[in-house]
């Protein structure tokens, strides 16, 4: 790995002009990770550009410079140069990559298995519980000097990736660096309040739609729940909702299905152990983790439980 983190740090010498992004639909891992990336880059003298495809959900809003993370459309600019975090594949950058010139540079850094490595420089460590852990280990590997503030943005893809350090990728090196995080500054309590303990009350009137229409199969170990169009306003309010079922004891798998438009379903899968829902999703065209994926479906609602269970029956028996 040192050397992969060598040829990382080669990449941002030779650049002087750098776009830093992430998946679209943020998540703390991604705005982490960006904003982690951005701080390191002017600190070393670099123009930075931090973009991404989706509005960052207000329960972020809090962190510092976060408001420096534009959309693609409000960039003139192309860029040569690009740092591209927590990102499987190309798609997942939405219209950010519009904001590439031809033949552009791509450091991919990256934990999801899936990665198939688009980037000129490949750091993808998929044991890694998060990006921003693979962003420890490089900003050690460059001895960075840590302030709260690069602490706070690494530490929040930790808390939010791992669950609040409950996840199966909570590993005893995750907790060595939320500790370090957390001597550098990191406030621990703060982050954790305000990212997993917090909750508007549209999220809460959402929430109880979706527990309204909680199902189980025979077997009790796939339990789903359907949000319909006009149930939800924003992509942020539906977060989290999925952990309800799969958190039911004796369930494996928790769905929720989430009608977009009558041809047209976004699929949450979260699993216990059973089933790899990455697997999962990605045979249905998604993508994700073994415990924790999705995907969108092209057909009705009705249709989109159908091939979904079947799937599950067929490969896993559930
Ligand atoms: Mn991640």
């Amino acid at each position: 790995m040192m050397h992969r983190f060598a040829e990382a740090t080669r990449f941002v010498q030779e650049a002087d002009r750098i776009l830093v992004l992430s998946h679209l639909s943020p998540d703390g891992d991604a705005i982490g990770s960006t904003l982690a990336v951005g701080q390191l880059l002017r600190s070393l003298g670099k123009q930075v550009t931090m973009v991404n495809d989706s509005m960052i959900s207000d329960r972020f809003h809090f962190l510092p410079d976060v408001n420096h993370i534009f959309l693609p459309k409000q960039i003139a600019e192309k860029f040569h140069y690009v740092i591209a975090l927590d990102c499987a594949d190309e798609e997942r950058m939405g219209s950010c990559r519009q904001l590439f010139v031809e033949g552009a540079r791509v450091l991919n850094i990256d934990h999801h298995a899936t990665n198939h490595g688009y980037g000129a420089v490949n750091l993808i460590v998929p044991t890694a519980a998060a990006t921003v852990e693979i962003l420890f280990d490089w900003f050690e590997s460059m001895e960075v000097a840590w302030d709260q503030q690069l602490a706070t943005y690494v530490y929040m893809g930790l808390l939010t990736d791992t669950g609040g350090f409950r996840y199966s990728n909570t590993t005893p090196k995750v907790l060595r660096q939320a500790a370090k995080l957390v001597e550098f500054g990191a406030p621990a309590h703060e982050l954790a309040d305000r990212v997993l303990e917090s909750t508007t009350v549209a999220q809460l009137e959402l929430l109880q739609r979706a527990l309204a229409t909680m199902q189980l199969s025979p077997s009790g170990k796939v339990a789903w729940m359907e949000l319909t169009q006009g149930d939800y306003e924003t992509d942020q309010d539906v977060e989290g909702i999925v952990n309800y079922a799969r958190n039911i004891i004796g369930v494996d798998v928790g769905i929720l299905f989430r009608e977009i438009d009558s041809h047209t379903v976004k699929v949450s899968l979260r699993s216990r152990s059973i089933v790899d829902v990455g697997q999962l999703a990605k045979s249905l065209g998604g993508g994700g983790h073994a415990r924790a994926a999705g995907c969108t479906i092209h057909r009705s609602l009705a249709d989109a439980k159908k091939e979904v269970f079947a799937s599950l029956e067929a490969r896993w028996g559930v």
